[in-house]
């Protein structure tokens, strides 16, 4: 059943705000730079969330965290997350590098999965960071989890999404095994036009 967890966040959310704003304006200041230089926008996309009330309440029980503002916000990392979406390989592995050289972020932790893929196929590069957010009494540090990758890893991470959530589907073994392949094929293509791009500029 779900429970009553509109109010959750209470007046933290106004701090996520400030966090999910701060790194939106990061990501737009980073893309005008590489335009500024010459250089070809790295980004097709950028998406920003709040975590769900009731995802984030979920989430806390799942990993046995009390249920409260505090352990939300200090022991669950990615109450605020951005999502990078680029076009080839080499724009994500750029802009992670961007981001790493923020003097103000800390990385807390990352993950490669477009080098070392998830057994499923999932690809992506995840970041947690610690960003301070200026507010009008204090500065705090708060925690966001950056997710970046290209077009084709963003649309299969979007379909095997609803297929986790599909618990009524008939043939699911074929399915993920289906999308498995889709994902080793995309991590090729991904290469293959990775490879022509750097031809296309060498030549240039
Ligand atoms: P949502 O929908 O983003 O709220 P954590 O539990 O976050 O502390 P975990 O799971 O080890 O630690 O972190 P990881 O592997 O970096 O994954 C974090 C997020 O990446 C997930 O957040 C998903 O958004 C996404 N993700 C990870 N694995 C998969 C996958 O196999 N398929 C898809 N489609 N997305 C994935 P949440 O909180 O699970 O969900």
């Amino acid at each position: 059943m779900e429970e009553n967890t509109q109010d959750f966040y209470e007046d933290s959310r106004y701090v996520l705000e400030a966090v999910e704003k701060e790194l939106l304006l990061r990501v737009e200041l980073m893309r005008r730079y590489f335009v500024l230089k010459g250089d070809r926008d790295p980004v097709e996309h950028c998406k920003s969330r709040i975590k769900s009330s009731q995802s984030m309440v979920n989430k806390l029980k799942t990993k046995g965290l009390p249920v409260n503002i505090e352990s939300a916000l200090t022991q669950v990392y990615d109450a605020v997350g951005i999502r990078i979406v680029c076009l080839f390989i080499d724009d994500v592995y750029q802009m992670v590098d961007m981001i790493k050289r923020q003097e103000d972020i800390q990385i807390v932790r990352e993950k490669d999965y477009i080098a070392q893929p998830k057994q499923n196929g999932y690809r992506s590069y995840h970041i947690i960071i610690s960003i301070p957010i200026h507010m009008p009494d204090c500065t705090k540090s708060m925690f966001a989890e950056i997710q970046l990758r290209t077009i084709a890893m963003d649309s299969w991470a979007a379909l095997e999404h609803e297929l986790k959530y599909k618990h009524t589907i008939q043939n699911m073994d074929m399915l993920v095994s289906e999308l498995k392949r889709c994902s080793d094929e995309m991590a090729s293509t991904d290469l293959t036009m990775q490879t022509i791009r750097q031809i296309i500029n060498n030549s240039k």
